[in-house]
């Protein structure tokens, strides 16, 4: 593993794993050249909902967004790679799913169903400590 090598976590969201696109997905992030190296299917619980969007208590947003990811199976994948945790980021596209960038996850697959900017299919890690924290919450 080189000095740049890094493992995010990212998270196929319930419209993701609704709408059939998982293993969309999964082929765009293997497509880059990224490793899979670990992968769960779970409904997240309230309480790891929290803990996952710590950051976000308190904003409007906080509590419609807890009650969509608790509302059915979400895929959480440990992946691997060189600066994985911003490609990962670059290929996701940016958080509004109706303006993110064409040839992004968000931007091709993504769009204003329910709430604006809810319902944009993924996760991301934003920085390292954030994957390790939120890698120890989703493979305890
Ligand atoms: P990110 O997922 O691109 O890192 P964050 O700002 O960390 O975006 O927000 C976490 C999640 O909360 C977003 O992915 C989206 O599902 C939801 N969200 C963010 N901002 C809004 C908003 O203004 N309205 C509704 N949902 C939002
Ligand atoms: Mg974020």
């Amino acid at each position: 593993m080189s000095a740049h090598t890094e493992e995010t976590l990212v998270l196929v969201k319930p419209d993701g794993v609704e709408r059939g696109l998982t293993g969309e997905i999964l082929r765009r992030i293997e497509s880059k050249g990224y490793e899979i190296v670990d992968l769960r299917m779970v409904t997240p619980t309230r309480d790891l909902l929290a803990a996952h969007y710590a950051e976000h208590e308190g904003k409007p947003f906080f509590e419609p967004l807890v009650e969509f990811m608790a509302s059915g199976p979400v895929v959480a994948v440990r992946v691997r790679g060189q600066r994985v945790i911003e490609g990962f980021r670059s290929l996701a596209g940016t958080t509004d799913p109706t303006t993110a960038a064409p040839g992004t996850i968000r931007g091709d697959l993504g769009r204003d169903w329910g709430a604006p900017v809810q319902r944009n299919l993924v996760h991301g890690s934003d920085a390292p400590e954030s994957a390790a924290r939120e890698l120890g919450l989703w493979f305890a």
